[in-house]
């Protein structure tokens, strides 16, 4: 169950700024989720030396609520809502992309030590997952 605390758009990713700290000792980026995201955190996990040729994600979930952040390095997101594909290219530790239910992502163009911080509106649940794009489609009402 997600728990929604915010009237932000909940139906189309969005990419949200975080507040920076920065003096002379390097910076200090901080996440209240409750004030700062869509839906609060039930989870949180991480992808990290991800091969420069290999994708991840490739999925869509059918009510879970992500923030995908650029720790370190940079990589590219695809987002397919099943009418129209956008490519973020996320590179700033500052920034958040908001993944709500039912967009397709995959996640590719790793640079050499990145890291992709994952904060979840749930725990992990293998049946959240829409593994197969024809049924994605189908059920984002694309296809009958
Ligand atoms: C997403 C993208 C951005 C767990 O046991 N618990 C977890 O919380 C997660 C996320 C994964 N796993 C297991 C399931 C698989 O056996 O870890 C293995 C790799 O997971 P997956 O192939 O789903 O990894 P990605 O990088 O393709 O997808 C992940 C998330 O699963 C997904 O929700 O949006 O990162």
């Amino acid at each position: 169950m997600n728990h929604i605390v915010k009237p932000y758009p909940l139906t189309h990713p969005y990419v949200l700024e975080f507040p920076q700290a920065s003096d002379m000792r390097g910076h200090l980026t901080y996440i209240e989720p409750s004030h700062d995201l869509p839906f609060l955190v039930r989870r949180l996990y991480y992808l990290y030396a991800v091969p420069p040729h290999a994708r991840r994600g490739g999925h869509a979930h059918r009510t879970l609520f992500q923030c995908l952040i650029a720790l370190a390095g940079s990589f590219d997101v695809m987002v397919d809502d099943g009418f129209a594909v956008t490519r973020y290219t996320l590179a700033q530790p500052t920034v958040g992309l908001i993944l709500p239910p039912m967009v397709w992502r995959e996640l590719e163009h790793f640079r050499p030590d990145s890291i992709c911080l994952v904060l979840a509106s749930d725990e992990y649940d293998a049946g959240d997952y829409i593994r197969d794009h024809e049924e994605f489609r189908r059920l984002a009402g694309v296809t009958p």
